[in-house]
């Protein structure tokens, strides 16, 4: 029935990540008729597509899961930081646990959504030709469905292979007597280079903004460890909504000037010693506010650097006395031994900052100052057209016809970082206006859906036809998303965050910046406060 054209549903969900199995679970056991089209083959959302070599969440347990007991008690895992594999088995083990696949239509790719006022129903059509009518549309896409490639002439004249970090070969590349090359330095680019840096016979690695790594404190968990703990998981779920980033730890209560120069240095030692985020958003409490307090925290992290890199002239690339950026405002990395890496006499490193890439050749990369990088293999770690490519790619137009992107050509709208106006009854979670980049993905994930869950169960029993986010509430919280952004020092980085990445992309503050508990405040209030901010159509 899930692959049937002509679907009637009350909702129908795209994705089947965190967020597809969790509202599927919870409004399937509400009584309402639900299913989940997703383009792959397999449950796992962004951990079925990133499969490249080293791909890890920098998460770590527990807090990079499902608060469900049903699915915790039973389930091990193997590093504090788990890898794509393992990933991939717990979304396995998820599905066998709460029966989801047979609600779940693979290798379905949704071309167009559109919702009927007048019968207060979304139609939505897959690349195969089928149709699905119903009530609720939740697109569940995350926010890095879109791919970005630059478009360097020549891409389609290369002899060797090329492969996306978020399109990676089932069969994994062998580079061990190949010269590879990684283009990028993100989190994906930073993974890939610690494996072919011991994998390949040569690797070459293009940056042009270095990421400011955090060390990664990986390790073994042993089952009995995590059993042991299991008692407290109710207790640290409820904790990880309380902090900041969706972690089971918040900032520092302090902060930098706070301290003296000898003292935040051990403040930051420990921190490091951490080994995981708490050195990104575990640290002083004005590190994003007060230019000074970055400071601090840069040279710090760039003493650390040092210590790892030995040839100067590379230290200076990867961690240059002068920040590009504030600390931390690009999404920091966490690292094993990306900078070990650069120590060894096959691996090395260019810098594309005012030496760009200029052109592919069949024969290799070919940077602005005419040299011909020769390589067989090309990562291209270069990211995505993050936040708000995912819900563009899909074809989603509003009542009137209009497309999604057309809508937000000049600054992106939406009300609660839930939902737009225009597209009544469509609710989408992790995505733009919301806390989503900096969050961890499980926590605002959950929140964001139990407020969908119930919000769906008060208008079926309300007989409501359909709600829409007001236009003047959405426009204020775009207003509130930018306001908050501009207290911060986010603004002045080039980054994923602030759509910087993307040639041609308005540059804007894309996420909610204030924080999970914040946020998980003003969207139960307008849910508790007669859905404050959205029109109610009755049948
Ligand atoms: P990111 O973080 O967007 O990284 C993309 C990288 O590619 C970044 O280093 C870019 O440099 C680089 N890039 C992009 N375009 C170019 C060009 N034209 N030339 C050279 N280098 C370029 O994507 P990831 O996949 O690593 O990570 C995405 C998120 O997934 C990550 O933050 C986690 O939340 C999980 P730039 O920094 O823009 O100068």
């Amino acid at each position: 029935e899930t692959y049937a054209d002509n679907l009637e549903l009350d909702v129908l969900i795209v994705g089947a990540g965190f967020s597809g199995c969790y509202l599927l679970h919870k409004l399937r056991k509400a009584g309402l008729k639900v299913k989940v089209y997703d383009a792959s083959h397999a449950f796992g959302g962004t951990w079925r597509w990133n499969c490249y070599p080293g791909a890890r969440v920098d998460s770590d347990l527990p807090a990079y899961e499902f608060s469900l007991p049903e699915v915790y008690n039973n389930w091990t895992w193997k590093e504090r930081f788990p890898g794509w594999q393992e990933l991939q088995a717990y979304f396995d083990y998820v599905d066998h646990t709460l029966d989801l696949h047979k609600d779940v239509a693979f290798n379905t790719v949704v071309t167009s959504a559109q919702f009927s006022r007048e019968t207060g129903k979304w139609t939505i059509t897959t690349a195969d030709g089928r149709t699905c009518h119903a009530k609720y549309f939740l697109p569940c896409v995350g926010f890095s469905a879109k791919r970005y490639i630059p478009d360097w002439p020549g891409l389609d004249k290369f002899e060797g292979e090329i492969h996306h970090s978020s399109f990676w070969p089932t069969e994994d590349v062998d580079v061990s007597n190949k010269k590879a090359a990684v283009i990028g330095t993100g989190s994906t680019g930073i993974q890939i280079t610690q494996e072919w840096g011991k994998a390949a016979k040569e690797l070459t690695v293009f940056q042009r903004t270095p990421n400011m790594c955090i060390r990664m404190a990986q390790r073994k968990v042993s089952a009995e460890e995590q059993n042991n703990r299991k008692a407290a998981y109710d207790e640290l779920f409820k904790k990880r909504t309380q902090c900041f980033g969706g972690f089971c730890f918040d900032f520092l209560d302090k902060d930098g000037g706070d301290f003296s120069v000898d003292e935040a240095k051990a403040v930051l030692e420990s921190l490091w010693a951490n080994g995981d985020f708490t050195f990104w958003i575990g640290t002083f409490k004005d590190i994003f506010k007060n230019p000074a307090t970055n400071k601090i925290v840069y040279d710090f992290w760039r003493s650390k650097i040092l210590e790892r890199v030995k040839e100067p002239s590379v230290a200076a690339i990867l961690a240059p006395e002068t920040p590009p950026h504030p600390w931390g405002c690009k999404r920091p990395s966490l690292e094993q031994d990306f900078y070990d890496q650069f120590n060894k006499p096959n691996v090395h490193l260019v810098s594309v900052k005012n030496n760009p890439i200029v052109r592919i050749e069949p024969k290799g990369i070919v940077t602005a100052d005419g040299k011909l990088h020769e390589v067989d293999v090309i990562a291209m770690a270069t990211g995505f057209d993050a936040v708000t490519g995912s819900m563009i790619n899909m074809n989603v137009k509003s009542a009137e016809g209009t497309h999604v992107k057309d809508l937000w050509q000049d600054g992106v709208r939406t009300y609660l970082g839930l939902s737009i106006h225009g597209f009544p009854n469509m609710f989408y979670t992790y995505g733009p206006q919301a806390p989503t980049a900096f969050s961890n993905g499980p926590t605002i994930i959950e929140i964001q859906s139990d407020w969908i869950v119930d919000v769906i169960q008060r208008l079926e029993k309300d007989n409501v036809k359909y709600i829409e986010a007001e236009e003047s509430a959405q426009n204020a919280w775009a207003e509130q998303i930018g306001q908050l952004a501009e207290k911060t020092l986010f603004p002045l980085a080039d980054s994923w965050y602030m759509g910087a990445n993307v040639p041609g992309k308005k540059r804007e503050m894309t996420c909610y910046l204030d924080g999970v508990p914040s946020y998980t405040k003003i969207i139960n209030e307008a849910r508790e406060d007669g859905l404050k901010g959205f029109n109610v159509v009755k049948n």
